[in-house]
């Protein structure tokens, strides 16, 4: 296999050049065998490769010319930023979190003319992103999980892919390491970002980072259920100790319980977790008086949505559970984690949320980011296995960025639904805010 990405000490100043990443592999079982037609784009600059590489990563389709980094007053006129890293060698056939995913949201997002290409100044891609360091990931991980997730890449080379033990099955592949850094790196760029831009305007733009593998069932010590790092959690521990961003609130929509978020911070009471989920689905955390550990006590809400619960359950979550607690929590930075698995088409559960419920939350998180923090938040992807309903539901979260009208109507169709289990939502609302006397 060839990936000379990191070891070219040589090079000094920045250089741009051009990988064709191909990879072959087989085992005595299986022949795996794929060759990705991503092409890494790479700066080096002298030094030691892990701090040195400003990596900049984009899939063939979007090719085009590298204008030089955005400005800070370039970055602060936009209303929308965001970061893509796709790690296209990380990937399984017929693997629900498959390297597609990324690809078919950027799709969506040049079909709909959302791309900086046709926004000018209103959306831009942050191109130069830099690989999460260690240190970064141990703020969240422990060290030893880093260490062996690296050690175990010569395995997955030799045999093509392998299930890290213990971990609620996630694969990895050759590339899994440093493409994982990347995605947490991606998130940490965005971070940057709009900080810098929050001082220079009181609307910086929303931040999205397009990335994978996902990360909020990854617990400290270890992999679980497709993802490898906590790229929201990281964020977090970076928003704090670079920019003293020091309360941190934490939004995951993901259909599942963002397991891995909640036990990082279940006993800080400086990071608000609050998650909404299907009660029932993986991992099975998450119930709904799991509510923070000592000093923590109150700072983490899981919220279980009965199977069935769509956009009438969404709205009034967001008026009676996330804004007022948001409220009360006063942070100065939101975070989402920001998953599509709720749609109604996703293969992966049975809510029924739709285009339209993730514009509304998208517009709701933007309003209440204006309101409570001078706009800072950022949105980092986690699951959406239906690619159309993903793309599309991505690509009306960025309307809503841009203060647009939502094109909802265009992709979503009323008569797949069916009633909502609205006694069951409105129980499992009054009982959460007697809990959080919200
Ligand atoms: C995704 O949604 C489309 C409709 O947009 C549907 O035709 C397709 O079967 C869905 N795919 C999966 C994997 O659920
Ligand atoms: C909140 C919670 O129950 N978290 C669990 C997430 O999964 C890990 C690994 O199985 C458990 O150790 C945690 O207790
Ligand atoms: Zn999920």
């Amino acid at each position: 296999m060839e990936v000379p990405l990191f070891f070219c000490p040589a090079f000094v100043g920045i250089v741009l050049f051009r990988v064709r990443h191909q990879v072959s592999l087989s085992n005595s079982h299986h022949k795996l065998r794929f060759a990705a037609k991503n092409r890494f784009f790479l700066r080096l600059e002298n030094g030691n490769p892990f701090k040195s590489i400003r990596g900049s990563f984009r899939c063939s389709n979007w090719i085009e010319n590298y204008p030089t980094a955005p400005s800070i007053t370039q970055i602060a006129d936009a209303k929308v930023i965001y970061s893509v890293a796709p790690a296209m060698g990380h990937n399984k056939e017929s693997h629900p979190e498959c390297n597609s995913r990324v690809p078919a949201i950027m799709n969506a997002l040049e079909k709909m003319e959302l791309t900086p290409k046709f926004r000018g100044s209103e959306i831009i891609e942050l191109q130069s992103l830099k690989p999460a360091t260690v240190d970064d990931i141990a703020s969240v991980h422990a060290k030893a999980y880093v260490s062996g997730l690296e050690k175990v890449m010569d395995q997955a080379t030799e045999k093509g892919l392998i299930f890290i033990d213990g971990s609620g099955p996630t694969y990895a592949t050759a590339t899994t390491f440093q493409e994982s850094l990347l995605a947490a790196g991606a998130g940490i760029s965005l971070i940057d970002s709009v900080v810098a831009a929050s001082k220079v305007s009181h609307s910086p733009p929303v931040g999205f980072a397009l990335i994978r593998p996902p990360g909020h069932h990854a617990v400290p010590k270890g992999p679980m259920g497709f993802c490898v790092f906590g790229n929201v959690a990281i964020a977090a521990r970076y928003a704090q100790r670079a920019h003293g961003l020091k309360r941190v609130f934490i939004i995951d929509f993901d259909v599942h319980h963002g397991n891995g978020t909640n036990d990082a911070f279940y006993d800080d009471p400086d990071i608000f977790f609050l998650s909404t989920h299907q009660d029932g689905s993986y991992p099975g955390t998450g119930k709904i008086d799991q509510s923070g550990h000592g000093a923590g006590e109150g700072a983490t809400l899981n919220l279980p949505l009965p199977g069935g619960s769509g956009d009438i359950a969404m709205r009034t979550v967001v008026d009676e559970v996330i804004v007022p607690c948001a409220q009360r929590f006063k942070p100065d930075i939101i975070l989402v984690s920001a998953g599509y698995d709720g749609h109604v088409l996703d293969p992966l559960a049975s809510l029924q949320y739709t285009t339209g419920t993730y514009y509304m939350l998208a517009s709701s998180i933007k309003e209440l980011a204006k309101d409570l923090c001078g706009g800072l938040c950022v949105f980092f992807l986690e699951g959406g296995y239906n690619l159309s309903s993903l793309s599309y539901s991505v690509a009306d979260s960025f309307h809503a960025f841009l203060g647009e009208p939502t094109l909802a109507a265009d992709f979503d169709n009323p008569a797949i639904l069916y009633e909502e289990p609205s006694n069951k939502v409105k129980q499992a609302i009054q009982k959460i805010k007697h809990i959080h006397s919200l």
